[in-house]
């Protein structure tokens, strides 16, 4: 279908599909090997690059020179993206599809299989695709081959399973992403009164399967909709097209988008039908049931008259049903029903109680912006904002170039500085300080004393059982938040083994809060852990871990987690003023027994 050019504006942005293209270059190149790690890496950069960019590139693609000026772009990449801009392609990647088994590249992304392994599948195996890499080690054909031991056969299946779910599932950004552009086409449709998205996605789930969408018309609009839907710009595929719905998948990732065309007064209804999920619709039925009434995506109707009791809204049929208005994070069979019953369903946080991010990344270590751009940005998008904690890796972490101490205390005079041209504290000084195997930290104490936030987090053995490296952090009183507490990364690593309940107690214990971080493959405390932390009195954070300008927007996605475990903004301690922060902190000495 469409490729990009600046004449035919695409569905997904110039930035959108070069930094999915060179993610499949260093893809590419790190197949090939040691040789190509360096092609491997600048790739992923750029790729990251462009993600981050707030700007479309096309503004940045006068000529070479100006391209070049952004940071991971040099000469020869800058030269692909004209080119992709000018026609579509990069021949490069053309050519260098046809040396590599493209099909089993995504493999590389999950933890447990290298480029060795692939390698060695492929050439020595003639294995290309993952039908025959499950194939060959269900029948064993490995069991007795040098260099695949058990355990290594056993990460290689495991990471193949996960592989698996992502592939069929998408993380909730992208879906959120491609929604919202669903949205955008539709209501350029003509009779349409109503659209809007349902399923998995309205309840912010952390990995959604596809999108549903419902819009509200008048019959005779019927028609015309549905096929203004299918052959709306970017449909890779039409998988069914019909009188009230149809099912689409997007061009270039696979997106499928199932739309279903409903009247006017049976909005309600059918939104509270297509939400879900499943398990909550089910429960609604069985209680319209006893009631001696019947609940269907047309509405609530009495059995004998068939009388039609609600269904123009939601909150008319939660009402029918004795019940307060039940948001979609919370319609998963946690309790949601017998609380609105009670009318006691939690006042779930919103986004702009927000006031302030307290974990993210500059150009003193992995981030993609400097202090000076961060704080503007935040400034004039985040204007609700009264803190952000500038949070920079430390010495261990050498990949994302953690800060040396000398250069922590050149940083605090870069953000005083900054703060005295803004006339406000709006930066705060923070680490994500490196909690080594020990439990110890990789910073000195006289050092730590002069950050105004602490975070401390594990980037390191991920398979073993971490409840007492993070206790001994708790314990440490410069240590105010512990970092996306549960380690996991969707679709490519599992969570380490934490003892939950043990954990919370130590927070709770030691006056220590515990991150929701917002990064779309991390949304981390998960959404259930959100809510027996909360149970269990523990103080939450929800930050984005941003490392690029863009990245602050990720916030909706830890609010939404937060939403999902029950959240109040009396849980999540950066709803509160910077001061009422330092009397957290001060809790905290008090707990252990400090002056
Ligand atoms: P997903 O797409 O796997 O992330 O999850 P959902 O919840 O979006 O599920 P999906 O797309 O299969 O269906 C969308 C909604 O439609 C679902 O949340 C509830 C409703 N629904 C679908 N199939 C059924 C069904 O067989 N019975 C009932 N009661 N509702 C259904
Ligand atoms: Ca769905
Ligand atoms: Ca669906
Ligand atoms: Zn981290």
């Amino acid at each position: 279908m469409a490729t990009s050019t600046e004449n035919s504006p695409s569905f997904y942005s110039h930035n959108e599909m070069l930094a999915r293209l060179f993610h499949q270059m260093a893809l590419c190149y790190r197949y090939l090997g040691e040789e190509e790690r360096f092609r491997a890496q600048a790739y992923e950069k750029a790729s990251r690059t462009l993600s981050g960019l707030k700007e479309d590139i096309s503004g940045y693609a006068k000529d070479i020179s100006t391209l070049d000026q952004l940071s991971g772009i040099g000469e020869s990449i800058a030269e692909k993206i004209l080119e992709f801009l000018q026609t579509g392609k990069i021949r490069t990647f053309e050519k260098l599809k046809k040396k590599v088994p493209e099909e089993l590249l995504p493999l590389l992304e999950v933890n447990g299989i290298g480029p060795a392994t692939l390698r060695y599948f492929h050439e020595k195996m003639g294995i290309s695709n993952r039908d025959q890499m499950e194939e060959a080690l269900r029948s064993g054909q490995f069991d007795h081959t040098k260099g695949f031991g058990s355990k290594k056969l056993e990460n290689i299946k495991r990471a193949l399973k996960m592989h698996k779910e992502t592939q069929s599932r998408m993380n909730l950004w992208e879906a959120l992403k491609a929604g919202e552009r669903v949205l955008e086409e539709l209501q350029k449709m003509k009779g349409i009164k109503q659209a809007v998205l349902c399923g998995s996605l309205r309840r912010r789930k952390e990995t959604i399967g596809d999108i549903d969408a419902v819009v509200t018309a008048a019959k005779k609009d019927w028609k015309p909709i549905i096929q203004f839907f299918v052959n709306m710009r970017d449909v890779g595929k039409i998988l069914a097209s019909g009188d009230t719905k149809a099912s689409i998948l997007l061009a270039q990732s696979d997106i499928q988008v199932d739309l279903r065309v409903v009247l006017e007064e049976e909005y309600g209804a059918a939104l509270l039908y297509f939400t879900g999920s499943k398990e909550h619709n089910i429960q609604l039925r069985t209680l319209a049931r006893d009631k001696g009434w019947k609940l269907n995506e047309y509405g609530i109707f009495d059995l004998k008259s068939n009388h039609r009791i609600a269904g123009n809204t939601e909150a008319d049929m939660y009402k029918a049903l004795g019940m307060d208005y039940i948001p979609p994070e919370l319609r998963e069979c946690r309790g949601e029903l017998e609380l609105a019953r009670n009318h006691s369903l939690p006042k779930l946080i919103e986004q702009k109680e927000m006031k302030g991010d307290m974990h993210l990344h500059s150009t003193w270590s992995d981030g993609a912006a400097d202090i000076g751009d961060i704080a503007a940005h935040i400034q004039s998008v985040y204007p609700n904002y009264e803190y952000i904690v500038v949070s920079d890796h430390s010495p261990s972490e050498k990949i994302a170039r953690g800060l040396q101490p000398d250069e922590f205390l050149r940083q605090f005079e870069e953000i005083d500085k900054i703060n005295r041209e803004l006339g406000s504290p709006l930066l705060k000084k923070g680490i994500e300080v490196d909690i080594l195997a020990d439990g110890h930290l990789d910073v000195g104490e006289d050092l730590l004393a002069q950050f105004d936030w602490v975070t401390a987090s594990i980037h390191s053995g991920f398979t073993r059982d971490n409840t007492k490296r993070l206790r001994k952090a708790c314990e440490n009183r410069f240590v105010h938040c512990i970092g996306h507490p549960g380690g996991r990364l969707i679709g490519k690593r599992a969570g380490y083994p934490v003892n939950w309940a043990e954990l919370f107690k130590i927070a709770l214990d030691t006056g220590t809060a515990l991150e929701i971080n917002s990064q779309p493959l991390r949304l981390d405390l998960t959404d259930e852990l959100v809510k027996a932390a909360i149970e269990a009195g523990v103080t939450l954070t929800i930050s984005t871990d941003s490392h690029a300008l863009s990245q602050f927007s990720y916030m909706q996605l830890g609010i939404a987690v937060a939403r999902r475990g029950f959240a109040e903004k009396s849980n999540v301690l950066n709803t509160l003023s910077w001061k009422q922060i330092e009397s957290f902190k001060k809790k905290k000495l008090k707990k252990l027994g400090l002056p």
